[in-house]
């Protein structure tokens, strides 16, 4: 007969062994429905059990990441969760040792989640790959039960891209703060890290700049069919680049030069060669404008432009445009880059340009933008440029899906889910291979968009798929893998009330 001493020891050697036996979790190789595609992901037979008792701890530095999870988990089970607990942890640890600072590692066990980075961008990519293992009901907070169990699995996640960018039209129509800050927390679930904003056109200047007040009181009324105007002030453009940090999303602001300028002519006469301020524009044709090239005050205007500007980024980028400047001449062209290469370089930021560019005397510091001529692309990594891929055939979002979509255009064709998906990053041009590229970025022109819904009708789900092209290893992309999984990931998009294109040509899961 045990004694009661004997039977609490025996009960505690007990609870220590299985607790012990319970930690040895074996890992196989699995693979995940996740969105991009981690690079290695592994499953136990054991499940991590989240529920008011869990508690969740974080290093200094890493507390947004965790508090965005938290909030997350919260909402969704109406819980508040512990502070501390030996049973049930979702820990948030700096792992100094990893070398890139988007990189991530999750490792779970029946007790605790231990989410490892470098900073909180790594911890905040985790966060992301949490929340597509936990049920769509928590996107829309009604999952409402009290307890919710995930597989342990162990991930190890970094991206094959340091840039994967979205780019928004903000001059055809103006988009408000608001609607730009909710295309910023979409886009970041996928791991998305660059928003870059078209911010002037023929159809309107968008971005106030303190020295020429009349770009945004005469060139900020118009858009397209004189629909949607306005403009951000610099204190709002402030506010929205923080906005994105928290997301981990650089804002990457675009000037276009020195075609697609007719919202500068219209509103100063001086910048015209003949001192005749334009109309304003409210068409869609392209190619007819062009600041006048060798008048000192273009420069000194690009100079005001590009000083106010560099001072309120907080990235080191600047776009200058420098697309489809037909109504430039060819030496007007690469004299007018030339002055503007020199002129980003003087206020200590890189330039980025459309594949143009490449004609001017770019060099390796220069980031050419490829959107459609091959041989532009080709030139440029042939002077050590880096490239960004934004092919129009495949990835250009204001393109039609197919012939019955409404939206868009269709100019560079139709293109599909799977076009969007279904080609080689660094087999797509030849003369820019995998070290030549800097990234990918699907641009939005948004000559026919003009609401919040019309933007995710076009963007989603087709960026989901480059936003796997731009994170996940090269070589790992299958259409008919990805497909499956994009498949049973429209359930969660439409949890997040995202309103993207059911495309009939995939069979969608109820
Ligand atoms: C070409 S692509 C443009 C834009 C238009 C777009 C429409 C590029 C660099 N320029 O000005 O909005 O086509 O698809």
């Amino acid at each position: 007969m045990m004694n009661m001493k004997t039977t609490t020891l025996f009960l505690f050697i007990l609870g220590l062994f299985t607790a012990c036996s319970k930690q040895q979790v074996q890992y196989t190789p699995t693979s995940l429905d996740v969105i991009p595609q981690p690079v290695e992901a592994l499953v136990a037979d054991a499940e991590f059990s989240i529920c008011s008792n869990t508690a969740l701890i974080a290093d200094a530095g890493l507390e947004n990441a965790a508090h965005s999870l938290q909030s997350y988990i919260e909402a969704a089970m109406d819980i508040e969760m512990a502070a501390k607990s030996r049973k049930s942890v979702i820990s948030f640890k700096i792992d100094e040792t990893m070398t890139n600072d988007e990189a991530y590692r999750l490792t779970m066990t029946p007790k605790m989640i231990l989410v490892e980075s470098k900073n909180d961008c790594g911890a905040f990519y985790a966060v992301q790959t949490l929340r597509q293992l936990l049920p769509v009901s928590f996107e829309n907070k009604t999952y409402g039960k009290a307890e919710v169990q995930i597989p342990c699995y162990k991930i190890s996640d970094h991206p094959r891209y340091s840039y994967r960018g979205f780019m928004l039209d903000v001059s055809r129509h103006f988009f408000s703060i608001g609607e730009v800050e909710e295309v910023i927390t979409k886009l970041s679930a996928y791991k998305i890290n660059k928003l870059h904003l078209h911010l002037s056109d023929d159809q309107g200047w968008r971005i106030e700049i303190k020295t020429w007040p009349n770009l945004t009181k005469i060139g900020g009324t118009s858009s397209v069919k004189n629909e949607k105007g306005g403009f951000y002030t610099q204190a709002e453009y402030i506010q929205l680049q923080k906005f994105a940090l928290k997301h981990h999303i650089e804002i990457i602001p675009e000037i276009d030069m020195p075609g697609h300028t007719n919202a500068a002519l219209a509103s100063y006469a001086e910048l015209n060669c003949d001192d005749k301020a334009t109309e304003l524009y409210t068409g869609t044709k392209v190619g007819f404008s062009s600041l006048c090239v060798g008048k000192p005050i273009t420069n000194q205007f690009v100079g005001d432009v590009i000083g106010e500007l560099a001072e309120i980024t907080f990235g080191k980028y600047i776009h200058i445009g420098g697309d489809e400047s037909h109504s430039t001449s060819d030496k007007d062209y690469v004299k007018f880059i030339d002055d503007v290469l020199e002129i980003v370089k003087a206020n200590d930021k890189e330039v980025i340009g459309w594949d143009e560019i490449a004609n001017a005397h770019i060099n390796n510091e220069t980031v050419v933008q490829f959107w459609g001529k091959k041989e532009n692309a080709a030139l440029a990594t042939s002077k050590n440029a880096k490239v960004i891929m934004s092919p129009s055939d495949r990835i250009y979002l204001d393109m039609k899906y197919n012939e019955e979509t409404e939206l868009g255009l269709n100019w560079a064709g139709y293109n599909s889910i799977e076009d969007a998906y279904d080609w080689t990053v660094d087999d797509y041009v030849e003369g820019v291979d995998e070290k030549d590229i800097f990234g990918i970025e699907a641009p939005l022109w948004t000559e026919t968009i003009s609401t919040s819904e019309q933007i995710d009708v076009m963007v989603f789900p087709r960026l989901i798929g480059v936003a796997e092209l731009a994170w996940s290893p090269k070589g790992s992309s299958d259409w008919s893998n990805y497909q499956k999984r994009l498949v049973k990931h429209g359930s969660r998009l439409e949890y997040k009330d995202i309103h993207f294109h059911k495309s009939s040509f995939i069979s969608w899961e109820e």
